[in-house]
């Protein structure tokens, strides 16, 4: 624990239990992520040999419950968000893309049949799963969505194509969502060794280098009629997968915030300009005062749609205000970091210019910060605004 954690006292509204949860991911994270990352980021490598580690140290899915998943509360789940990505945004995608999306989409809307095959698998780390919904003409309409699955006498057969899948190179099991021949949305489990069922890594990212996104081709996909997940329907059902992955999102960046305010409160320490420290110097005090502000009301709002989540009171709008508000903060955060850090902040002798360039995606990927504002629009007005 530094200044940092104990200043403001956040900790002192989560419990034993959830404490051990947190504690347990910043030693998985600074021990087994940590070590390699800035060479990790460089040489734009996923460690999958720790995808199986995060499965038996029993993260993924650990908020739900059966199926080998631990049923711990949603506020433990945010706080091991919270510590992988503030390591790397990378892991926490992993987590949010094995977890929340992918067995959470199997959870939600599978039959009892699928939830046997996959879920225990998956909690363990055995199996990897991924989630197709965004696709290449744009991710913020998914009601534009090209790809179809057409019923063949006792088989599904799909059709399209999905881009920005997270593992979906690494995966076994891809939870596709597609369009029936009425035109409704329904998620089908596709095995990722079906013919048709092709998946390519996308390589010249600037950001997010640690961790896998791919496109993924759907040609002649057949499958049997069991594949569809029976409960899906509608867009609401993979929308209901993202607000879990968006309230993962909204503790996972104060993990980001922090790790590059402590950064640059040790180095303000540290460094000396002008013959003193520059930490004693007030306009880097007022800096990091203002840093640390967002920081905390940021853990605080998570805190609070956690506890909402788990009285089972939390709506989407707001999960979108939790989305849009940490996101923004963490950039501003990290950005104010690096100016602290100088000409040295922009080397990856610290973290702060991989976090800067994570979050980018982060704030682009599930809801990007101009849909999370439309969302608090509509709540506001009741108008819709997004087309
Ligand atoms: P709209 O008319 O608002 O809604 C359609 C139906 O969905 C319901 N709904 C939700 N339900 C649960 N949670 C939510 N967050 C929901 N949002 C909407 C809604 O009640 C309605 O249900 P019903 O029963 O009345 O039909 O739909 P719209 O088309 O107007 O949507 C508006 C908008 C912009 C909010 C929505 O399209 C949106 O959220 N867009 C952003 C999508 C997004 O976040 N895409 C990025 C996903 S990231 C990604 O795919 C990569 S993850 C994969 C990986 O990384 O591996």
């Amino acid at each position: 624990m530094t200044t940092i954690d104990t200043l403001f006292n956040v900790a002192d509204y989560v419990t034993e239990e959830e404490r051990e949860w947190q504690r347990k991911a910043r030693e998985f994270a600074q021990t087994k992520i940590k070590p390699t990352i800035e060479q990790d980021f460089e040489d734009k490598r996923l460690r999958k040999e720790l995808i199986a580690e995060v499965g038996k140290a029993g993260f993924y899915g650990m908020y739900m419950q059966g199926y080998g998943m631990a049923g711990a509360s949603s506020v433990a789940y945010g706080l091991v968000a919270m510590e992988f990505e503030a390591v790397d945004s990378g892991f926490r995608t992993v987590l949010s893309v094995q977890g929340s999306l992918a067995m959470g989409a199997i959870y939600k809307f599978g039959s009892e049949e699928q939830k046997n095959e996959w879920l225990p698998r998956m909690a363990a780390g055995e199996a990897i799963g991924c989630f197709g919904l965004t696709e290449p003409q744009g991710g913020s309409d998914p009601s534009t969505m090209i790809t179809t699955a057409k019923r063949e006498g006792d088989e599904w057969v799909i059709n399209g194509k999905k881009r920005w899948i997270g593992l979906a190179t690494e995966a076994d099991v891809a939870v596709i969502w597609a369009k029936d021949e009425e035109g409704i949305v329904r998620g089908f489990v596709v095995p990722t060794n079906t013919p048709g069922f092709t998946a390519t890594a996308i390589e010249n990212k600037l950001s997010m280098r640690a961790s896998l996104q791919c496109e993924i081709d759907l040609v002649d996909v057949r499958l049997p009629a069991t594949a569809i997940l029976p409960e899906s329907r509608g867009l609401g059902s993979p929308f209901k997968c993202l607000n879990e992955a968006r309230y993962g999102i909204a503790w996972g960046v104060m993990g980001a915030a922090r790790d590059c305010l402590e950064v640059a409160v040790e180095r303000s320490q540290t460094r000396e300009v002008f013959g003193t420290p520059i930490g004693g110097k007030q306009i880097i005090q007022a800096k990091l005062a203002d840093c640390f502000l967002e920081y905390q009301k940021g853990l605080l709002v998570a805190l609070h749609l956690g506890r909402l989540k788990d009285a089972g009171k939390l709506t989407h709008g707001q999960i979108s205000v939790g989305k849009l508000n940490n996101v923004r903060e963490a950039i501003q955060i990290a950005s104010v970091a690096r100016s602290i850090l100088g000409g040295d902040g922009i080397t990856n002798d610290f973290p702060v210019m991989r976090h800067m360039a994570n979050l980018e995606s982060v704030r682009t990927y599930e809801g990007t910060d101009e849909i999370h504002a439309l969302v608090i629009g509509r709540e506001l007005t009741g108008i819709a605004a997004f087309a």
